[in-house]
């Protein structure tokens, strides 16, 4: 429809409606670096509608217009005031059992009361919104993100008030075209579900900030980089008072860089130190708390800080009973203390960026990271928008933790069947996240190849690391085939068994040949060890899953729509059998033999 057209039509007739909102996207080159900064919660009460129909995009209701151009008063089909009130961030399916099951959009509002100081900027920071939100701040349209779990940041200086009215609308719609597509293993929550944040910042200030060890053995160099928001000439300096660390960076045209010798106690799962670090530029200041360790891969070998390591994992999405997605800091502190109990040095975080907190929370604790995109299945692999789309979250991600010392792999995705666009859609995702990060690895969840019965995935190619997914004992009955798979492969690189598992309903027993009894499970897990501790090339592994998670696909009536491979209930307090095995497994600190 043109546009002279459009504006004789009522919104009742307009079937593009959504292309206006389309423009305006905040992206990874919009995320700012917001350690140590000033942040006003606008977490708390918002009143809400859902809005199945998308009328507030339709009909502009972020406009508030009540009067047509003749000065007739119009019916509106809004009450900001008057609409019922939730509490943000969280997932809408777990706050009433009408919303259970919806998926679609939601409107969401409050006024705030702003006070602006001197020459600031200000940006809202929405820590996730599933799938794709749209932002409207005293009648404008501000933009919109897409990606249900990465961060969004809308730079809103210029249409900030005393007294303000905002607007978010949340769109949890699977569509085939998105990532992930509209076929998933997981439950989707709508909703705002992490913080809501405003950050003041300088006219001038720090975008970003990333500070490491340069990975070339000598564990005796640290190398910072910094970007500004403008592309001026600055000195920046740098602090690490532990280290006596203080470092002068010149910024030429917005971009700095220094590399310095520094001798820190290395970041290690047994000894997780922390630095305090702070970087000053101009009228601004942020800092962090940051790790330095080195990981690498050397042949078939892991090496962290040089030495060889196992990664003790286990998988696990971000669920829990009472609040979907929206973790709150203790059930994530729940998930690790589940770990470590288990024996486990590392957890895949599976399948999709999980809340930023639980890097820094594994900072801390001494945990080491997968972290993941959610391309997952059967992607629009051949769509250009997909993978733009699939880029921005992984640019996103790595922007979002660059800084954490216990990430050390990113994942391109997940179980992605071997054709050639997905071939050329993952290499490049792959190289990207090289290029953005020379301090991590890059993996992806790979499948088996049952033809040649081997590891045999031609992205391996462009990976540091070969996930695999292999369901020996569940899926692929027949176990005897597991060791001709490792017996039919020599992979150059280390391989982590990324998935292996079996349903099993809590507190349901039967014999080990009874599908869905914790006997069953528990025997998977025994043959599965069983070969893999003999495997010299597997390096690692994070069996599936940690606790049950729901899961619209899984009818059984063991299921219940639950996917029941969890060593752990929902609930996370009843542990299966099949914790126990892994956790003997684990505790005895397994070294497979090397190569
Ligand atoms: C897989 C998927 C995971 C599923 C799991 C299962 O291979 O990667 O998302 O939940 O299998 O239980 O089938």
């Amino acid at each position: 429809m043109k546009a002279e057209e459009k504006e004789n039509v009522s919104d009742i007739h307009l079937e593009d409606y959504l292309e206006e909102y389309e423009a305006l996207q905040s992206t990874a080159e919009d995320m700012i670096f917001d350690g140590g900064r000033r942040k006003e919660s606008l977490n708390g009460a918002w009143h809400y509608a859902v809005d199945w129909y998308d009328t507030c995009l339709r009909q502009h209701w972020y406009e508030e217009n009540r009067y047509d151009d003749a000065g007739f008063t119009l019916p509106v089909d809004y009450s900001f005031e008057e609409w019922p009130v939730m509490n943000l961030p969280c997932c809408w399916n777990t706050q009433r059992e009408l919303f259970a099951l919806y998926e679609g959009s939601m409107v969401f509002t409050r006024t705030f009361r702003y006070e602006v100081e001197g020459r600031e900027r200000v940006f809202l920071k929405i820590g996730a919104a599933n799938y794709v939100c749209r932002v409207f701040l005293n009648r404008q349209y501000i933009g919109m993100h897409r990606g249900g779990s990465t961060p969004a940041y809308f730079e809103l200086t210029e249409y900030l008030q005393r007294e303000n009215r905002i607007l978010i609308q949340a769109d949890s719609t699977r569509r085939p075209q998105q990532v992930p597509t509209e076929n998933t293993d997981w439950f989707n929550y709508g909703g705002v579900y992490r913080d809501l944040e405003l950050i003041r910042v300088p006219a001038i200030f720090i975008k970003r900030f990333q500070i490491a060890l340069v990975p070339d053995g000598t564990f005796g160099r640290i190398r910072a980089r910094v970007r500004l928001s403008e592309p001026v000439d600055e000195k920046a300096e740098l602090l690490i008072p532990e280290l006596s660390v203080c470092e002068r960076i010149s910024v030429v045209n917005g971009e700095g860089e220094a590399v310095f010798e520094a001798r820190p106690v290395l970041w290690e799962p047994e000894r997780p130190k922390l630095y305090h670090v702070t970087l000053l530029c101009g009228e601004d200041r942020v800092s962090d708390q940051v790790g330095f360790r080195e990981i690498r891969t050397k042949g078939r070998e892991i090496l962290l800080n040089g030495r060889p390591i196992f990664l003790r994992g286990v998988s696990c999405h971000e669920e829990s009973v009472a609040h979907g997605k929206a973790l709150t800091g203790e059930e994530r502190g729940e998930t690790v203390r589940l770990a470590k109990e288990l024996g486990c040095n590392f957890i895949r975080l599976a399948h999709y960026p999980h809340d930023e907190d639980m890097a820094r929370l594994a900072d801390r604790e001494g945990i080491l990271l997968w972290e993941e995109i959610p391309v997952y299945w059967a992607i629009r692999f051949s769509r250009e928008e997909t993978y733009e789309d699939a880029q921005n979250q992984l640019q996103e991600l790595i922007c979002r933790d660059w800084n954490r010392a216990s990430v050390i792999i990113w994942s391109v995705g997940n179980e992605n069947a071997d054709t050639d666009e997905r071939l050329s859609f993952m290499k490049r995702l792959a190289d990207c996240a090289h290029r953005a990060d020379e301090t991590r690895m890059v993996s992806a969840a790979c499948l088996v190849s049952f033809e040649k019965l081997a590891i045999a995935d031609r992205l391996a190619e462009s990976l540091d690391i070969i996930g695999l997914n292999e369901y020996f004992g569940w899926y692929a009955p027949d176990f005897s085939q597991l060791p001709k798979l490792f017996a039919n492969s020599s992979p150059e690189k280390p391989v982590i068994i990324t998935e292996f598992g079996a349903d099993a309903l809590p507190g349901h027993h039967g014999t080990v040949q009874d599908k869905g009894t914790e006997e069953c499970q528990a025997y998977v897990f025994e043959r599965q060890i069983q070969v893999l501790r003999g495997i010299g090339y597997v390096k690692g592994m994070t069996p599936w899953i940690l606790y049950d998670f729901r899961c619209p696909r899984r009818t059984a009536a063991i299921q219940g729509y639950y996917n029941r491979k969890g060593l752990l209930s929902p609930d996370k307090q009843y542990r299966k059998k099949a914790f126990w095995v892994l956790q003997a497994f684990y505790r005895e600190d397994p070294v497979p033999p090397a190569g």
